[in-house]
């Protein structure tokens, strides 16, 4: 068995692709709501108009699958019937998604597909979503497979959550594949029930600011943070055996077991609940046209991400101290696992290139990095095309 093999520049066969499938997959923004989906909580992301490009031809073979990367210049082929880790990251996303497609007893055979990305990585934009669910939906179109949105939507987490290794909750699949244009989704992660809320943010655009860095605590953290809540829940268990996760945790039944649970983690199950309840008011905010109220929960869910779960950073936290006093700002917070990645910012669409300028220049001389500035907005989830 041989993992999958990369060599530089496009194959001669595929400077001329006559595509089968194209795809648009997006990555997605989360107004607020963070870390609380693994936690079976509430989150209100949507998709942007920033993709991943896919194109997809059938091949001959019964065993080949190539896939050439035009953002990277990389070229990758394998086995279909020997799915192994690759030693390249990216690659990992998607051959995780392939050997979840043939766990779920599908049946695929050789393909070609050229990927190009307009998507910062390790910006918070979740392009490893992107990546799987467009390759996943993909897939699915070429071979007729016959997978609904929502099982593209699972087995897509599923390639993170076995295949790479991460423990991510559901939330960025599930943006990426159902959003709506214009919309956002106030996802409960329990059920899966999908509110879709019109963003009318009337004079206001959605700006984020990328600090361009990211620290490599993420995902090690991110895992660790999970495990701190779930040991709370367990410990809350001996005792109410209804209880399942944070979602089913009350005020009180923290009260009964802070003792046991330990300060860390109940600070850590504190923030969960709380920015569950600011999901909630973010959508009577958003329904009543209310952006001064949202903005003042956008920044109460990053002081929450920075002092009680513990998951921002010094730049995270410049960035959102910065805009903090300007009237024009109505809110802003880090956004995604943290570490690093970007903050959304709800800013008066007239201000963006002054406050750009002034941002930029801040930043630059704090910390000699350039920030990057993208304007977004909520866009459809991932467009698939049979040509
Ligand atoms: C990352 C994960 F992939 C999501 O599932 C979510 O937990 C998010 O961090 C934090 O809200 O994007």
């Amino acid at each position: 068995m041989k993992p999958a093999e990369n060599y530089h520049n496009i194959p001669e066969d595929f400077k001329v692709f006559k595509s089968e499938v194209k795809v648009a997959s997006p990555g997605r923004i989360n107004l607020i709501g963070e870390h609380t989906d693994y936690n079976q909580g509430f989150v209100m992301p949507s998709a942007i108009d920033k993709k991943i490009y896919f194109k997809f031809r059938k091949t001959a073979s019964d065993n080949l699958g190539r896939i050439y990367s035009e953002t990277f210049d990389t070229y990758v082929e394998f086995d279909l019937n020997q799915i192994l880790k690759s030693k390249n990251s990216w690659e990992n996303y998607l051959l995780g998604v392939i050997d979840e497609i043939q766990k779920s007893g599908k049946t695929l055979k050789g393909f070609d597909c050229i990927i190009k990305s307009e998507l910062p990585i390790g910006a918070g934009i979740s392009s490893s979503a992107a990546l799987e669910c467009g390759f996943a939906g993909g897939l699915n179109s070429l071979f007729n497979l016959n997978l609904s949105q929502m099982e593209i939507v699972k087995l897509s987490q599923r390639a993170e959550n076995n295949f790479v290794g991460s423990n991510c909750g559901i939330m960025d699949q599930f943006a990426s594949v159902m959003s709506k244009k214009n919309h956002f989704i106030k996802l409960d992660c329990e059920s899966l029930e999908a509110e879709f809320i019109p963003a009318e943010i009337q004079n206001c655009k959605l700006l984020l600011l990328n600090t361009n860095v990211s620290h490599n605590l993420a995902d090690s953290e991110y895992n660790t943070r999970r495990q701190e809540c779930e040991n709370a829940v367990a410990i809350i268990q001996q005792k109410y055996s209804e209880v399942k996760s944070l979602r089913q945790v009350t005020w009180e039944m923290l009260e009964e077991f802070k003792e046991k649970i330990g300060p860390t983690s109940l600070k850590r199950c504190l923030y969960v609940l709380e920015e569950n309840r600011r999901v909630q008011e973010t959508e009577k905010a958003l329904r009543s046209g209310d952006l001064r109220e949202l903005g003042k929960l956008m920044y109460a869910s990053h002081r929450g991400l920075q002092h009680q779960y513990e998951v921002s950073c010094t730049e995270l936290d410049f960035m959102v101290d910065f805009s903090e006093d300007k009237s024009f700002i109505y809110g802003s917070r880090m956004m995604g696992g943290g570490f690093g990645g970007c903050t959304i910012n709800l800013i008066e669409s007239d201000k963006i290139d002054e406050y750009i300028t002034e941002i930029k220049k801040a930043y630059q001389d704090k910390f000699n990095i350039t920030p990057t500035p993208i304007t977004v907005v909520p866009d459809e989830g991932t467009q698939i095309t049979k040509v």
